[in-house]
């Protein structure tokens, strides 16, 4: 059931979401942020809607496209930010970069460049909460790229196995990389993977903030319940490139001229707002502070200072 607060939460978060990527991606292009990044812009309803079913005592585990899964989850966007920057104070003292960002105290156990290693990563957190018999779950966020790596495999293998509270939730966003979704995947969605180890898997429109909050909260109580895991297939659209700069040549002309057909925040604004009476004033009201949360991170990041060359030998273990 979604109540006004919780369509107010879920609009706010989509719309921070949306700013810290469009902000991102300006600095990328001014030369500001180093490394590489890979943003979620038209990818928002997935994160906003599967981490508004969480608290802060349940876990997370990202990929390489994570920062919309971080900041639903609470990490914090100024942090974030100063990660992005290469600051001192971001999250790994600007020395990990955009997909390295971690904030345990939220249940974010780490955003990841390695594909399909979320799903290896949020298998162990849910075993090591089955252990301790929490009554507590794990979302393990990945690609449809992700969904054909061994660990991929194996991780849904051992989860049901051992019926572990975790979710496995792929943004199906049309793209691996440079490769299209028919290239390298033979089925018409993921979903169907999950019968092959006995748990559910479902498909849903990743687009829509609702149905995504439903899916999950449902998958969640299961795993709650000591029932086990759940596939959840979210269908997307990766409005960017793969990394930012990417020329994106296999795409049509067409879809590179108009990557946001497929806008879930303007699904909420035209569809979904009127459901729970929310109006157009009230929208933008979130709108306006969403923009001025991410306004403060990016002129709050910029002022701080980098780390020292010497930083690069702190926090690295001698054998
Ligand atoms: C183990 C491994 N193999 C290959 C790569 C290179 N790589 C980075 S992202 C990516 C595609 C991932 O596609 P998908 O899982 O659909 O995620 P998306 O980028 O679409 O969010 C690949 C092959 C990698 N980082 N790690
Ligand atoms: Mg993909």
């Amino acid at each position: 059931m979604i109540t006004r607060e919780l369509a107010e939460k879920l609009y706010r978060t989509m719309c921070e979401i949306r700013e810290f990527e469009l902000a991102a991606s300006h600095h990328y292009k001014e030369g500001d942020l180093p490394g590489f990044i890979h943003l979620s812009l038209g990818q928002e309803a997935c994160a906003a809607g599967a981490c508004a079913t969480l608290t802060d005592a349940d876990y997370i585990a990202s990929n390489h496209r994570g920062h919309g899964h971080c900041l639903a989850k609470g990490a914090s966007p100024r942090h974030m930010m100063a990660e992005l920057f290469a600051k001192k104070e971001g999250y790994g003292k600007g020395r990990g970069g955009s997909m390295h960002i971690a904030d345990v105290s939220k249940g974010v156990l780490g955003a990841n460049g390695i594909v399909g290693q979320s799903m290896g990563l949020g298998l162990g957190a849910a075993l090591s909460l089955q252990v301790r018999k929490k009554s507590d779950c794990v979302i393990a966020f990945f690609g449809e790229g992700a969904s054909s790596t061994g660990i991929a495999h194996e991780a849904m293998n051992m989860a049901a196995i051992w019926k572990l509270p975790i979710i496995f939730f792929c943004e199906s966003n049309r793209y691996a990389e440079l490769s299209p979704y028919s290239a390298h995947v033979s089925l018409e969605t993921i979903a169907p993977r999950a019968a092959s180890y006995g748990f559910p898997g479902v498909t849903i429109n990743g687009e829509d903030v609702f149905e995504v909050h439903d899916a999950v909260h449902r998958a969640a109580e299961r795993a709650r319940s000591g029932m086990g895991p759940t596939l959840i297939e979210a269908k997307a659209s990766r409005w960017h490139g793969h990394y930012e700069g990417d020329p994106q040549v296999y795409k049509t002309k067409e879809e590179r001229d108009n990557p946001s057909t497929f806008d879930p925040i303007a699904f909420f604004e035209t569809r979904l707002a009127g459901v729970v009476g929310l109006n157009a004033k009230e929208l933008e009201r979130i709108r306006d502070r969403a923009k001025a949360t991410i306004v403060d991170a990016v002129q709050w990041a910029s002022t701080l200072s980098e780390p020292s060359s010497e930083a690069i030998y702190e926090d690295v273990y001698e054998s």
